[in-house]
């Protein structure tokens, strides 16, 4: 049952969520989960879901609950997602909370993975435990911390965010991490973030033909620019990279191409189409690359699902990303509009209309401005979206949802078209 809350319910909960974000780009294809919890009104251990294959956000509050010398007995656990009932990387939450005796569990949202959905908070209902789901706030919080995991565990697909850099006059830039940018540096160090935020990056040959980019995330080449992952400072080194994917229909990925020589930085999967020539997809298949045959966006996607993939990160170009809104395949876009000015034919290669790279110029001073005049905007649910929610159709059509920022001299604008 939904429960009206309390304000302290809600304030426990949020601390919850805060310390659910520090495992940001540790934990896919697992969620992002934290736990506080709270005896006789004094928080008595708090935990969060920090690396794959480690302790889940339940089991480390415990943990931290018992290392301050702790008793959780009768305490109230809030968690953001339903504990697991399960056997996986981790044996279940729901033992180590009987075990523990937490009389109360109140929950932000629930886990809609076939081997959870109310599975957990059933069992501890049977063990006399008092069982609250949140509403509201805390509970869309707690569902938007999660979409890649909750799209992939109710569809099987990763969740597609589409990525676009454009002039004022609308020219979109076709290689946005390894050549010249249109957007500016805080814009890049931002793209290199989501990139490590990121299970895999896309691309279209046309990209990869035109500009060889290697598609990593490097983040740490300016590293001041970028606030930490998590609750610390990273370095490039302990990131972890996105599976970079071509979308390469007829198999033409170049063998010397950057990407085939940084295999051991991370794989690369080709998605090719069953008439490509076998020889070439040979050719890559030998050179260190998987080869994907499918010969639509739904198939490539219903693949890179099985894999375990649970966001996809479109980086261009235009062509590909035409495919991804012909199929409706798009759930969120992060667009950048960066003050220059392109002119008709520009010249890709950062060549702007005076001749000169913009970036260039850019002062100091662009990162004064950073964050400043967010503007959040909610339109109700289109019709079609709110019938059909887990139909797995996105966009094109009006957000269901959008920010508007300053990034340095950029305005980004985050959109979300389909939630999850
Ligand atoms: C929780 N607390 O902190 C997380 C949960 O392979 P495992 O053992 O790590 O299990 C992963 C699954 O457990 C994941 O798919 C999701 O359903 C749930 N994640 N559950 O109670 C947590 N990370
Ligand atoms: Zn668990």
């Amino acid at each position: 049952m939904d429960t009206q809350l309390t304000g302290t319910d809600r304030a426990h909960l949020m601390r919850a969520l805060e310390l659910a974000e520090r495992g940001r780009g540790r934990v896919s294809p697992n969620p992002l989960v934290g736990a506080v919890i709270v005896r006789d009104g004094a928080v008595v251990g708090e935990g969060f879901h920090a690396e794959l294959g480690e302790l889940h956000a339940e089991r480390a509050a415990l943990a931290d609950c018992a290392g301050r010398g702790e008793d959780p007995r009768g305490a109230t656990m809030y968690v953001t997602l339903e504990p697991c009932a399960h056997h996986g990387r981790q044996p279940p939450c729901v033992d180590a909370i009987l075990e523990a005796g937490i009389s109360r569990v109140v929950i932000a949202s629930e886990d809609p993975s076939e081997k959870a959905a109310g599975r957990g908070p059933g069992m501890l209902r049977d063990g006399e435990v008092e069982v609250e789901f949140a509403a509201g706030e805390e509970a869309t919080a707690a569902r938007l911390l999660n979409q890649p995991f909750r799209k992939h565990a109710r569809t099987g697909l990763p969740l597609v965010t589409l990525k676009l850099a454009m002039s004022l006059d609308g020219q979109t830039e076709t290689a946005p991490g390894d050549s010249p940018w249109i957007s500016g540096p805080e814009s890049q160090q931002l793209v290199h973030r989501w990139r490590a935020e990121s299970d895999a990056i896309a691309v279209g040959i046309g990209t990869v033909l035109a500009d060889d980019p290697l598609l990593t995330a490097r983040p740490a080449a300016s590293g001041a620019l970028l606030p930490p992952i998590g609750d610390e400072k990273r370095t490039g080194s302990d990131l972890r990279q996105p599976l970079r994917v071509v979308f390469d229909r007829q198999a033409r990925l170049p063998l010397d191409s950057q990407l085939l020589q940084t295999l051991d930085v991370s794989p690369v999967v080709v998605v090719v189409s069953q008439h490509a020539d076998a020889q070439h997809a040979d050719a890559l298949r030998d050179a260190g690359a998987e080869i994907l045959v499918a010969d639509d966006i739904e198939a490539a996607l219903s693949d890179l699902g099985r894999r375990g993939i649970t966001s996809l990160f479109l980086e261009g170009g235009r062509t590909l990303a035409s495919a991804f809104l012909g199929s409706l395949a798009v759930d969120a876009s992060r667009t950048f509009i960066a003050p220059v000015l392109l002119g008709e034919n520009p010249s890709r290669a950062g060549g702007t209309a005076a001749g000169a790279p913009h970036n260039g110029g850019r002062g100091k001073a662009a990162s004064e401005h950073m964050g400043e005049g967010r503007r959040d905007r909610t339109r109700a649910p289109s019709p079609p979206q709110a019938k059909n929610p887990a139909s797995g159709r996105g966009a094109p059509g009006p957000a269901l949802h959008h920010t508007v920022e300053e990034i340095g001299e950029d305005v980004l604008i985050t959109a979300r078209f389909k939630e999850w």
